[in-house]
C-alpha cells in the first residue's frame, strides 16, 4: 500500500500504487470512457511495462480495474527487464474493444513489434494468435519502432507508428481492412531536421477541416516538449503536409499525450503529468506518476488548438468566491488557507496596469520563501511559472509566450491540486503544466505586483472536491 498519501492528488488520476507513464488506449466503449496506462504494479520505479486500466463516465471519476496486459509472449516478454507491453492505442471494432500495443524485447531483433489484444467485455483482454501483426520495421524506419495510434477513415484503419532514421523522427503509416492485416504505406510525416531524432506517441486525427499529428519528440536521450502540427492529411497518397506548428504544453510534466474522439464528437486529450529523468518525491511513498485533467481540442482559425479543461470538471467546484477590481500595489493576500485543490479564474486588465510584471503566488508559506510563482510580463508578453521555490521537487522555471486579447485584458486559469499546477492562458491558447512539492502547511494566496498597480479586474476561486474519498 502506499506509505504515505501526502503527495496523493485530489482529482487526477493516478494507478492505485506504482509507477505509471503514458496514456494508452484512451476510447469510449459502450458509453464508457477507458484509460489504460503504462503501468508497473511492482516498484514506483519504470519496469516492464503492463497496461493498467480504468474507466469512467465522466472523465473525472475512474473506477481501477484490473491489470488488461501483462507480459507473457515472446515478443512482449524476455529475460533481461525492459521488456513488456509499450504504449498504443484502442479501437471499438464491432462487440469487441481492441487495444494494438507496441511488444518490446530488448537484446532481440527485431526489438519492437506491432500486437493486437481483444476483449468483449471491457474486461478481459486475449491476446491475438496472429501476433505480432506487424513483426518487423519497414525500410523507412529502425529497431525503435512503437506506439501504435489506430483511427478509422473512410471504412479503413490507419496506424501512425514512431520511429527515426538518420536523426530524424517519423510517423510511419500502415493501413488495414481488419486490424489484423496490415500493409505499409510509407512516411505520413517526418521531423524537418529539428523536431526531434526520435518520435514517440504520434497521434494524427482530424479537427473540423484539418488534420493534427502530435508528437511527443526525444532529442538525443533527453525527453522534450510535445508539440502539435496542424496540417493537411491525404490518405490516396499517405501523406500528411505540415503546416502550423506549436508546442502543446510549456511546462516541465507533460509527455505522452493521447486523444480520443467521443460519443459527443468532442477531441480529449490526456498527457503524462511527470516527466522522465526527474526528481519524484513521491516515489519514497510508492508511486510515481499521473495523468493530466482531460483537455478538450478546439482548432481556432486553423492556426491555433486550444485546450479546454473538459466541463465535467465543473462538478467538482464547491466554495465559489467572487473578487471584482482588484487593484494590487506590491502584494496582496487574498487567501490565507487555500486549500490544495483549487481552481482559479483571473482576469487581468491591462489599461488599468502600470507594473511591468505581475501574477501570483500560490503555496506560499508564511515565511514567503516556499511559494510557486505565476509571473506576467505585459511587455515582453510572456508567463512564467517559476518552482524554484516550491517545495521539494524539481527546480526551474517555463515560460510561455501569451497574446493580449482587444480589450486589453488576459485571463489566467489556473487547475491547483496537492502536487501539480496545470495553467491556461486565454481559454487554452498556452498551457504550462508543471508538478510541485510544496509543503503541506504552505497554504498562502497573494496577488502581487512589481514597480506599479496591477488591475483584477475579475476574479474567481473554487475549492476542487476529491475524487478518491
Ligand atoms: N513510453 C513507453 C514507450 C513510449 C515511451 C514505454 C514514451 O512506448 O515510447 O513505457 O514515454
Amino acid at each position: 500500500t502506499i506509505k504515505n498519501s501526502r503527495y496523493r492528488l485530489k482529482y487526477h488520476f493516478m494507478a492505485p500504487i506504482g509507477w505509471i507513464n503514458d496514456p494508452n488506449g484512451l476510447v469510449q466503449y459502450k458509453g464508457e470512457y477507458q484509460l489504460f496506462y503504462q503501468y508497473y504494479p511492482y516498484d514506483s520505479k519504470w519496469g516492464p511495462m503492463h497496461w493498467g486500466h480504468a474507466k469512467s463516465t465522466d472523465l473525472v471519476h475512474w473506477e481501477h480495474l484490473p491489470v488488461a496486459l501483462a507480459p507473457s509472449e515472446s515478443y512482449d516478454c524476455g529475460e533481461v527487464p525492459g521488456y513488456g507491453c509499450f504504449s498504443g492505442s484502442g479501437v471499438v471494432d464491432g462487440e469487441e474493444l481492441v487495444l494494438i500495443y507496441t511488444g518490446h524485447v530488448d537484446n532481440k531483433e527485431p526489438m519492437q513489434v506491432q500486437c493486437i489484444a481483444t476483449s468483449k467485455d471491457g474486461l478481459q483482454f486475449e491476446k491475438h494468435f496472429q501476433n505480432p501483426v506487424i513483426d518487423d520495421y519497414p525500410e523507412d524506419g529502425s529497431p525503435d519502432f512503437r506506439d501504435p495510434k489506430v483511427w478509422k477513415h473512410d471504412g479503413k484503419w490507419y496506424m501512425v507508428v514512431g520511429s527515426h532514421t538518420d536523426g530524424k523522427g517519423k510517423a510511419l503509416l500502415y493501413v488495414s481492412t481488419n486490424l489484423k492485416d496490415w500493409d505499409y504505406v510509407g512516411v505520413a510525416a517526418e521531423s524537418n531536421g529539428t523536431q526531434g531524432d526520435m518520435w514517440e506517441c504520434p497521434d494524427l486525427f482530424p479537427l473540423q477541416n484539418h488534420h493534427i499529428l502530435l508528437v511527443s519528440p526525444m532529442y538525443g536521450k533527453q525527453n522534450e516538449k510535445p508539440f502539435y502540427v496542424i496540417g493537411e492529411m491525404d490518405y490516396e497518397k499517405g501523406v500528411f503536409t505540415q503546416q502550423t506548428v506549436r508546442t502543446l504544453d510549456y511546462g516541465f510534466d507533460f509527455y505522452a499525450p493521447q486523444t480520443l474522439l467521443d460519443d459527443n464528437g468532442r477531441r480529449i486529450m490526456i498527457g503524462w503529468m511527470e516527466k522522465w529523468l526527474t526528481k519524484m518525491p513521491s516515489q519514497q511513498h510508492g508511486w510515481a506518476g499521473a495523468m493530466t485533467i482531460p483537455r478538450e481540442l478546439l482548432l481556432e482559425g486553423g492556426t491555433i488548438v486550444k485546450q479546454k479543461p473538459v466541463i465535467e470538471l465543473e462538478n467538482l467546484r464547491t466554495n465559489e468566491k467572487h473578487y471584482d477590481s482588484l487593484i494590487v500595489e506590491n502584494e496582496r493576500i487574498v487567501n490565507e488557507s487555500m486549500e490544495e485543490s483549487s481552481e482559479v479564474i483571473i482576469d487581468f486588465d491591462l489599461n488599468e496596469t502600470t507594473a511591468s510584471s505581475f501574477g501570483l503566488q500560490l503555496r506560499c508559506s508564511e515565511d514567503g520563501n516556499e511559494r510557486t510563482e505565476i509571473i506576467l510580463d505585459a511587455a515582453k508578453k510572456e508567463i512564467i511559472l517559476d518552482r524554484n521555490y516550491a517545495g521539494v521537487g524539481e527546480k526551474g522555471y517555463s515560460k510561455a509566450p501569451f497574446t493580449i486579447n482587444d480589450d486589453g485584458t488576459i485571463q489566467v486559469r489556473i487547475f491547483m491540486d496537492t502536487t501539480s499546477v496545470e495553467v491556461f492562458v486565454n481559454d487554452g491558447e498556452q498551457v504550462i503544466t508543471n508538478r510541485i512539492f510544496p509543503d503541506d502547511s504552505s497554504r498562502l494566496f497573494k496577488l502581487f505586483s512589481k514597480d506599479g498597480k496591477v488591475c483584477v479586474s475579475r476574479m474567481t476561486t473554487w475549492t476542487l472536491y476529491s475524487v478518491w474519498e
